[in-house]
């Protein structure tokens, strides 16, 4: 068994952004910040350390309700969840020893966050795992600090001995501190190569192999089963990473051959942004999922948490949404392998081995005509039936040159982005590219 294999398995997770920066939610001092991403407050705005530190004293989420958020998970058909345990304005949602910048000794409501969200997590057969900040830090203790404003970019670096003294006081110990409390599925480490598009590359002044290579170790010396992704050097990200992290809201053309996800937002920003009001159809976050699914990946999407602690209204009815068109689809989802011909006009497909020299394909209609005939190009395997996953209305099959043909049936019209089972003899192999 591979150390990856629940995270294929799984498919859909969730992450979530909740800090300081939830309470401001996108405005400072009465007006909307120059990010479109609202947990980057600080650097935005370019506000001193100690001023923003004091958001701290007002962190008081009275709503937060560690069974409520993994309800959420559930009724969203998500099988794992993951927090920013430290994003990069250097606050930790746990009580750290490293650092007084943290929720139980900085804030008025002292609980261990990710002690709630862990036992509740085990409560509701949710996995539970960590973004961490490695590279930027805004405490001030070394890590990367930078400030981007977004016409002028200005960059303030530490010296390779501050960010020393910060990976081995702060960055390291927090990482053991992670595992040995909580014993966390998997990090989402974050980094970017190219600093946007200019060509300088601060990554790797500061994420050198020698350091990517001794936090990984660090991980694996404390757990067998902890997975580490690949923005931990986006640079160049080690061999020894598991799974391959796309950028914010990227789908790939193609599959990989390591595991893989897209991290996705609802809207434009991952932290709560009371102005942020571009919120995705749930149909285009359902095909967000098929699409991955189809090139063998996953799809982890975001929610941003309200200062109060509580899901955004907007949030809670697309996670709904989803979550009912993954209770009757969520076969062709779970567990599955990629589509083995590639997209094809109308949807995508993905698959699954059958026991008896066969081979289960799920076609995912997004644009089609009920009443009409449509093909499954390429598959020249011998079909043997087809049914409506949703109803399990059969379907008229019969094999042609240039793959197996369908009769829609009109009653398709009543479905939302219906999916067809399609057995066929013999194995279809999964294509890894798309
Ligand atoms: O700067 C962060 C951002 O705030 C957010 O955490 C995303 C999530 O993928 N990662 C970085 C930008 O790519």
């Amino acid at each position: 068994m591979a150390r990856t294999d629940w995270f294929t398995n799984d498919r859909f997770g969730m992450f979530v952004h909740w800090g300081l920066y939830s309470l401001p939610a996108g405005i400072w001092k009465g007006r909307r910040i120059q990010h479109p991403y609202a947990e980057w407050l600080q650097a935005s705005e370019k506000i001193p350390r100690a001023e923003y530190q004091q958001l701290a004293q007002r962190f008081n989420p009275a709503k937060f309700d560690a069974d409520a958020w993994m309800r959420s998970v559930r009724a969203a058909g998500m099988k794992y969840f993951l927090i920013t345990a430290k994003h990069h304005d250097g606050f930790a949602l746990w009580p750290t020893q490293a650092s007084a910048y943290n929720i139980a000794d900085a804030t008025p409501f002292r609980r261990d966050v990710l002690g709630e969200l862990a036992a509740a997590a085990k409560r509701h057969g949710i996995k539970l795992g960590f973004y961490y900040s490695h590279w930027l830090d805004w405490e001030g203790t070394g890590g990367d600090i930078c400030t981007v404003h977004m016409e002028n970019e200005e960059y303030v670096h530490p010296s390779q001995q501050q960010f020393e003294d910060y990976w081995q006081g702060k960055c390291l110990v927090q990482i053991r501190e992670l595992i040995e409390n909580y014993d966390p599925c998997l990090f989402w480490f974050d980094s970017w190569h190219d600093y946007q598009g200019k060509g300088r590359d601060f990554t790797s002044a500061y994420l050198t192999p020698a350091r990517q290579d001794e936090l990984i170790s660090l991980i694996r010396g404390l757990s067998d089963t902890c997975l580490v992704n690949s923005r931990i050097n986006m640079t160049h990200p080690s061999d020894r990473v598991d799974y391959i992290s796309m950028m914010d809201n990227e789908y790939p053309e193609r599959g990989f051959a390591k595991p893989w996800e897209t991290s996705g937002t609802l809207n434009d920003s991952w932290g709560y942004h009371s102005l942020d009001f571009d919120w995705k159809t749930t149909r285009s976050l359902i095909q967000n999922l098929v699409g991955n699914a189809a090139l063998g990946g996953n799809y982890q999407l975001n929610v941003g948490p309200t200062g109060d602690g509580e899901f955004q209204p907007a949030a809670i009815r697309r996670l709904h949404e989803i979550g009912e068109w993954l209770q009757v689809n969520g076969e062709s989802i779970y567990g599955t392998q990629a589509s083995p011909v590639g997209k094809l006009p109308w949807g995508r497909i993905t698959s699954r081995r059958g026991n008896h020299d066969s081979t289960r394909l799920y076609l995912h209609l997004w644009d089609f005509t009920p009443g009409t005939a449509l093909l499954v190009a390429g598959v020249r395997n011998e079909p043997v039936q087809a049914t409506v996953l949703e109803t399990g209305q059969s379907i008229k099959v019969e094999s042609g040159q240039q793959g197996v043909w369908l009769e829609l049936p009109k009653a398709l019209a009543g479905l939302s982005l219906p999916v067809i089972v399609l057995d066929v003899k013999g194995v279809v192999t999964p294509k890894i590219q798309g």
